[in-house]
């Protein structure tokens, strides 16, 4: 009995100090932000910080998700066949109106968290969604093709062959453009089914990669840090996408083009979503922006900001966004407040990223 009671009044304590313990940094379970409704945050961790068995069986649910047996499509959009093209269509429909707007990043955000949820609802994945932190790789000093992430067995493959290609911006030293040769995504086992470009039409084909070692090599710490150092939303937003001009480093581009280059899948602005590769590099923009968040919680789950027409930073053609602004994924997720996703841990959203 006198160990029972004495069990229960540590008990109590420790209900009484973790809630303390988060006010000076302590675990988010306990944060005083966190809804009540996420208890069990998933966290999302590097890709090289999971363990071989993890990674094969995100790549698994990856692959399930382009089987449409397994994954039927549920969009609605004509000529889709499976959940993973339900994904890379609802992207490429709204290409025009989520790219350098103030709400870029918090769409994706959803559009990632909705993705992950598939993952474990249709696929039976267990895991959550991982991230790619290009800062180690580049950090390491050693090629791309070398890098964890374009492993062919523990990763998503490397680079196409070196095909002729037309290359309109002048990416500097594309080195492939051809079909990715080994690894979990190549035909027939999956096919990019969508695109070029904004077309929806059913075509499948391979999968291609295009290395452009200069573009990749933007991705570094310092870049990181420069995107950090802000105090407004808005400027985040701003320097995490930059202009589109493939001579101004910024991160965004960088993972899109320094892999897809001028030729690969996931230089394609609309189609880009067609290379797993995707779902990581925009998870560790998203976790670029959990980051500046936190360090001013919960100030940051309030401030929005940006334009929404695409590139009207004067405001000459409308608004910027509130947090009342409404984004949407078609038939795969229901509307949302950008309000209601600036929290990780709120009643939309449960995750964290170590
Ligand atoms: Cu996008």
């Amino acid at each position: 009995m006198a160990i029972i009671s004495k069990l229960t009044g540590i008990l109590v304590l420790l209900n009484l100090i973790l809630p303390l313990a988060s006010l000076v940094g302590g675990s988010p379970t306990y944060s005083p932000w966190c809804s009540l409704k996420c208890k069990r945050p998933l966290i999302r961790k590097d890709w090289r910080a999971l363990s071989t068995y993890e990674k094969g069986s995100y790549i698994k649910a990856v692959q399930c998700m382009g089987n449409k047996a397994k994954a039927k499509s549920i969009s609605g959009i004509p000529g889709l066949k499976t959940r993973y093209d339900d994904f890379q269509g609802i992207h490429s429909v709204q290409t025009p109106f989520i790219h350098w707007v103030g709400h870029f990043i918090l769409w994706h955000r959803y559009y990632i968290a909705t993705y992950e949820k598939m993952l474990r609802e249709v696929c039976g994945y267990d895991g959550a969604q991982p991230y790619w932190d290009w800062t180690v790789d580049n950090k390491s000093g050693k090629a791309m093709n070398k890098w964890p992430i374009f492993d062919n067995n523990t990763g998503f493959g490397g680079n196409g062959p070196y095909v002729d290609a037309p290359n309109p911006f002048s990416i500097p030293e594309r080195s492939g453009g051809g079909c990715v040769p080994k690894g979990p995504f190549t035909l027939p086992n999956w096919s990019v089914n969508l695109g070029p470009g904004d077309s929806l039409a059913y075509n499948p084909r391979c999968l291609t990669r295009d290395f452009s070692a200069p573009m990749m090599k933007w991705a570094t710490s310092d870049l990181y840090a420069w995107v950090m150092d802000v105090k407004k939303y808005e400027d985040f937003a701003y320097r995490l996408e930059r202009q589109p001009d493939f001579t101004i480093p910024n991160v965004h581009g960088a993972g899109h083009f320094g892999v897809g280059g001028a030729a690969g899948t996931f230089g394609d602005v609309y189609a880009s979503p067609g290379d797993p590769i995707f779902y990581l590099h925009h998870s560790t923009l998203d976790k670029m922006l959990w980051t500046w968040q936190k360090r001013k919680l919960p100030q940051r789950l309030y401030d929005v900001g940006g334009p929404v027409v695409p590139f009207d930073y004067q405001n000459l053609q409308g608004p910027n966004i509130t947090l009342s602004f409404q984004i949407g994924l078609g038939k795969l997720a229901p509307n949302v407040t950008l309000g209601e996703i600036m929290n990780l841990q709120g009643d939309i959203l449960c995750y964290d990223y170590v």
